[in-house]
């Protein structure tokens, strides 16, 4: 397994609620370097940008309206194995079927109000990483 990276969003609900600080110690308990973080507040044109990918997916506009309803927190995180390894920590998309101790069974209320994103690949990790992120906001 080679060190590599990934990228998250701590998403409104999370951040609102003050989960953020409890999400960001699970994330690094389990071995996760912070490489960059940020906190945010998107657009619904920036939200549309980031989620273009999903653009004719029915639950586009709602999510979109979502990820700008209140400031997030944007992260890089590096790790052996980070995505997969990432998306087992978070848990399902459906937090009525995220396991035990995952990120989203702890802290999610709804399949769209899930508390994180986690990147699906290595390639899409850096590119939602450059969306927030220069070159030199990463150490
Ligand atoms: P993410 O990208 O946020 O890590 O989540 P994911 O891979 O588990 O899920 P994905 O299919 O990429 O969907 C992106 C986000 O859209 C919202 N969603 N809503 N109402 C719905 O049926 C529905 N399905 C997905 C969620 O916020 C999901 O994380
Ligand atoms: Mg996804």
């Amino acid at each position: 397994m080679t060190t590599n990276r990934t990228f998250t969003m701590i998403k409104p609900d999370a951040v609102a609620d003050g989960n953020s600080g409890a999400i960001l110690k699970i994330i690094e308990e389990a071995g996760f370097r912070i490489v960059a973080l940020k906190k945010t507040l998107l657009t619904k044109e920036r939200a549309g940008e980031f989620y273009a990918v999903h653009a004719e997916r029915p639950f586009y506009n709602d999510l979109c309206n979502y990820m700008s309803s209140g400031p997030i927190y944007a992260a890089i995180l590096e790790k052996e194995n980070a995505v997969a390894d990432f998306r087992t920590l978070i848990g399902a998309t459906n937090p009525a079927q995220a396991a035990e101790g995952t990120i989203r069974k702890l802290f999610a209320k709804s399949i769209e109000a899930n508390a994180v994103h986690g990147s699906d690949s290595d390639e899409n990790a850096a590119l939602e990483g450059s969306f927030y992120f220069s070159k030199t906001e990463q150490f």
